[in-house]
């Protein structure tokens, strides 16, 4: 599979690489850190990262801004993303090869290639993998420190069970790149005042129920109240994720025409349940989509009888 995603690298001149809407650092690390990878082994070819640029990440990478004639004999690669509605920038049909590159569960297939590892943390984790597959290639700085960011990102901080012996590896291998470790982190974990304001109203206000289950609710109202975005507002998810006797949780945050559904768990599989409501992910963190309060009930009716039989 390796071997094939080289000979595809090797065959094309331009490649263009995407990742998944509402980039984390893992989308932007493992996209980054691969087009890094592939610019200093073959300094020769164009090689571009596209998506929406995201201001609060524009410390990891920004995007590059090219014609749509750049896709017409280009190599795509997408990076961490589990479904094609959730590609960033449709020009990624535009290319003459497609190659899939995710961790996510494979539940819908595309591209012309595809390497999916489920048992990776992140997609960083397997972008770094290639450098020990190639021991020809050279690992440098900034590629070090985009694909140690989408690591720590997933893993929050190599604390969730997606954390495996070959995490701590691979990261003890790209830490010995000399990037600023402390800044990365600083930056990675800094929260912007209205947030931490918002942070401290959700610790007052979330409902924890007798099975385990911990619910937010997050109207638009209260975010306008704060001067939060719903995108910001989701990253609050783990805010109460260790109060005593939690099993699970969710957030709903209300968005213009639909309410975002953000399901975490210790234990109880949530991403069946998430695909019951237009959405999925991984065992222990999915998301989903729903169009009322009352469907927002439902979901936490689900996941207490989920959390009731665990
Ligand atoms: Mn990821």
């Amino acid at each position: 599979m390796i071997d094939e995603i080289f000979k595809q690298i090797e065959a094309f001149q331009t490649i263009i690489i995407h990742r998944h809407v509402r980039p984390d650092p893992d989308a932007l690390g493992s996209q980054g850190g691969l087009a890094r990878l592939i610019k200093d082994h073959y300094p020769d070819k164009n090689v571009y990262v596209v998506g929406e640029d995201v201001p609060s990440l524009a410390y990891l990478n920004t995007m590059d801004d090219i014609p749509d004639s750049a896709y017409d004999d280009a190599l795509v690669i997408v990076c961490d993303t589990a479904n094609q509605a959730r590609i960033s920038d449709d020009r990624w049909r535009k290319g003459r090869f497609l190659i899939k590159i995710d961790h996510h569960p494979n539940v819908e297939p595309y591209g012309d290639l595809m390497w999916v590892d489920e048992n990776a943390s992140s997609v960083s984790e397997m972008i770094a993998s290639l450098y020990e597959m190639r021991p020809d290639l050279t690992l440098s700085e900034d590629a070090a420190r985009l694909l140690y960011a989408g690591i720590v990102g997933d893993t929050g901080r190599f604390l969730y069970n997606n954390t495996t012996p070959k995490t701590f590896e691979t990261a003890s291998r790209l830490i010995q790149k000399n990037f600023d470790r402390n800044t990365l982190h600083d930056r990675m974990y800094e929260m912007p005042l209205p947030l931490m304001r918002l942070n401290g109203y959700v610790l007052e206000h979330f409902e924890l129920n007798e099975a385990g289950v911990g619910q937010m609710r997050i109207p638009i109202e209260l975010m306008q109240r704060f001067g939060v975005t719903p995108e910001s507002a989701s990253l609050l998810i783990n805010s109460f994720s260790s109060v005593t006797g939690i099993k699970a949780w969710v957030f709903f945050i209300e968005e213009a025409d639909q309410i975002r559904v953000r399901l975490r768990s210790k234990g109880p599989v949530v991403n069946t349940l998430a695909a019951k409501y237009n959405g999925g992910g991984h065992p222990l963190a999915a998301g989903a989509t729903v169009y009322s309060w009352e469907a927002c009930d439902q979901v936490v009716k689900d996941l207490t009888e989920l959390c009731l039989n665990k």
